[in-house]
């Protein structure tokens, strides 16, 4: 079957089979093209003898873990780091994630699967609104739940509007003080002790997401209270995205690093097509959505420098990803009401009526 226009084709690189059916606590997932009927495959799948084989002994635990937290706190780039390879789009600007996003590693005899969520925040317009329900909605029915905490900014009003909520939920979690490469050690102790006296946390970890300084400790944590369960994914799939939303996503972070204001808020990316090539490099098609024709002048840029420098990073980006050749095309489209447009929505993964 080829590989064009079909996003749910396993890759090379990623292993990603797209599967929904297997989506448990996320729901529907990011994806492409949501007219795509499911792939085979189901929840109740028995482990394959390469899974019997490596667990013999112990038992075998599968855990969804859903990472939340206020914009910026830090989760893509904790993901990121659990799952060992860049899967979440990473920026300095708050609201970079949009919707949810799988990444799944092994430790031992447990596969984790993590839920990289969208920041909570107080939500203003209907993107706000459908980002921050699909954060909530990734903690429903995750078996565990890390509330990240920027430690150089723990009075963050998001976060204690999470922590009241968790609370009031009656739902425990686990506090993950992110960012302690920024804070100084003795200062630690008395910021973990105040959001702990929320009485909803089990647990706390001291990381670092961008140096990786204590996400083992967390990992073997999370790895030893996962639920008995067999392994809902294959043992070399990353994530449940299909390689066409990744791509997008690469485009859309090079929009978020260079533009600034409300630009990047008002852009979207899409990959509108997807061509295997016999030389074994890949052409990836994409659209970026803008709002005004002020801001497509502002995305293609003087003599078309800026679409051009996104285009380069973008692609670059996208080889290292994808392990092969890409040609990126990138065009710049205005659609004033994209961000009141159900179809964009569902191509983001998100929920238009909430
Ligand atoms: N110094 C330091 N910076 C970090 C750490 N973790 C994340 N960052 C930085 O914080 C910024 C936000 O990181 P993200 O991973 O995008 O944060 P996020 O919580 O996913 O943000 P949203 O998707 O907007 O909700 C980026 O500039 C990261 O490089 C950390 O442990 N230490
Ligand atoms: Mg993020």
């Amino acid at each position: 079957m080829p590989r064009k226009n079909n996003p749910l084709i396993p890759s090379p690189a990623l292993r990603e089979r797209g599967d929904r059916s297997r989506r448990r606590a996320v729901g529907e997932g990011p994806t492409v093209d949501s007219a795509q009927p499911p792939s085979p495959g189901s929840l109740s799948s028995p482990p394959s003898p390469a899974v019997r084989e490596r667990v013999e002994g112990e038992p075998i635990r599968c855990g969804y873990v859903a990472l939340i937290g206020a914009p910026n706190a830090g989760k893509s780039t904790l993901l990121n780091q659990l799952v060992g390879k860049k899967l979440a789009i990473v920026t300095p600007k708050v609201q970079t994630t949009r919707s949810r996003l799988l990444g799944i590693t092994i430790l031992g005899s447990a596969q984790l699967v993590f839920v990289d969520t969208p920041g909570i925040f107080a939500p203003r317009r209907r993107l706000d609104r459908a980002m921050v329900a699909a954060a909530w909605a990734g903690m429903a029915d995750a078996d565990q739940t890390v509330l990240l905490v920027d430690a150089a900014r723990p009075t963050n009003p998001d976060t204690r509007h999470i922590i009241d909520r968790l609370a009031a939920s009656k739902r425990h979690a686990i506090l993950a003080l992110n960012k302690i490469d920024l804070v100084r050690r003795d200062r630690l102790l008395g910021v973990a002790d105040a959001l702990f006296r929320a009485g909803c946390f089990e647990h706390v970890f001291m990381i670092s997401g961008l140096t990786g300084d204590g996400v083992d400790d967390l990992k073997q944590h999370l790895a030893a209270v996962a639920p008995p369960g067999p392994w809902l994914f294959p043992e070399d799939q990353l994530s449940d995205a299909p390689e066409r939303w990744l791509a997008a996503e690469v485009t859309r972070e090079q929009v978020f690093l260079q533009l600034h204001d409300e630009l990047p808020y008002s852009a979207a990316v899409e990959t509108e097509a997807w061509e295997e090539r016999a030389d074994g490099s890949a052409r990836i098609d994409q659209v970026i959505y803008v709002r005004r024709p002020g801001q497509r002048a502002i995305v293609l840029g003087d003599k078309g420098a800026r679409i051009k420098a996104i285009g380069a990073r973008a692609r670059a980006e996208l080889e290292r990803m994808l392990e092969r050749r890409v040609h990126l095309f990138l065009f710049v489209k205005v659609r004033d009401n994209w961000i009141e447009d159900p179809e964009r929505y569902a191509a983001l993964g998100l929920d238009y009526n909430v």
